[in-house]
């Protein structure tokens, strides 16, 4: 199978098992399971569950084993976008090529549709805790929570529109946004498929922190040089906004030169592990977003 029919074939898996779930939930609110699912089928990419799926595949996890925790990652990583996108953060109009969940809803159901979909991830979680009461279930919980956080995203977030207000311009600092607002989500993708096989997570851990970072950079990049139709969001955000990014400290040329170092550094990790193919391809993918 080529790259693109493998990340085809994770994304329709996951989106299978995402649909089968929410198709259970008629019983909830009508407007707040209209803005929940508005936001979870608009159209993402399923990065993080692609991911996890991929390394699942490696380390012979079966799906049926990770699906819940690709589909609880993926409520947490949905949730964040709702609510960054609220006027009281980065206020922004459009996201994943449609109007954002409070220029639809309004504020306050975009607000619970963020809350509703967090407690479900954790509802989704503690089930497979019940289920499967071993160590293994437990922490791989854990590591998902830590990751999106007071020590994870939630501090990245909370960096980011610090650094942003203050008219930051460190280079330490942008390091810490770039890490914990959008690696350790990374991180949880590729770590979990390891927790839940028993394998060593180490190695999954500094790939996951170097991709995320990667990620990050191609995203302040296609911030400047992408456009509204083929990135569904709203572009120069960024600079309007004045927020500390790699490409406001150190300029686009050398943005890119940077992801270009962070792909190879990205490889070097992977030459540590066997039959990894789709992920050495996966880091490809995410350099030719902007090249
Ligand atoms: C509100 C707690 C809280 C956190 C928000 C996700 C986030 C943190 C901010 C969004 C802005 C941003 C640039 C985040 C970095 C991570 C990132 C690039 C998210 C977008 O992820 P994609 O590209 O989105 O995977 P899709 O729509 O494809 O799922």
């Amino acid at each position: 199978m080529s790259f693109n029919e493998k990340f085809n074939y994770y994304r329709e898996t996951f989106e299978a098992f995402a649909e089968e779930y929410f198709s259970k939930t008629d019983e909830w609110d009508l407007t707040l399971t209209e803005a929940v699912k508005y936001s979870f089928f608009a159209g993402g990419k399923r990065i993080r569950p692609v991911l996890m799926l991929s390394v699942s595949d490696l380390l012979g996890v079966s799906f049926g084993k990770v699906l819940p925790f690709a589909l609880a990652l993926e409520c947490i990583h949905t949730y964040s976008l709702i609510h960054d996108d609220l006027p009281a953060m980065d206020n922004d109009d459009y996201r994943r090529g449609r109007l954002t969940s409070h220029k639809v809803f309004g504020e306050a159901e975009a607000i619970l549709a963020g809350d509703a979909l967090l407690n479900l991830a954790f509802s989704i979680l503690a089930d497979e805790c019940v289920k499967n009461p071993f160590d293994k279930t437990a922490r791989a919980m854990q590591i998902i929570a830590d990751n999106a956080g007071i020590s994870g995203m939630i501090k990245g977030q909370s960096l980011d529109i610090s650094s942003e207000k203050k008219n930051i311009a460190d280079e330490k600092i942008l390091y810490e946004i770039e890490e914990n607002k959008t690696a350790k989500m990374i991180i949880s993708a590729v770590t979990v498929p390891a927790i839940l096989a028993g394998k060593d997570e180490d190695i999954f851990k500094s790939f996951g922190l170097k991709l995320g970072i990667q990620f990050q950079i191609v995203d302040d990049i296609l911030d400047v040089t992408g456009n509204k139709a083929s990135l569904g969001k709203s572009t120069g955000k960024d600079e309007q906004s004045g927020k500390l990014t790699y490409v406001s400290l150190f300029g686009l040329d050398r943005a890119k030169e940077r992801a270009e170092e962070i792909r190879s550094e990205c490889k070097k990790i992977l030459k540590k592990t066997d039959n990894c193919d789709f992920l050495k391809d996966f880091v490809d993918y995410l350099s030719s977003r902007v090249n």
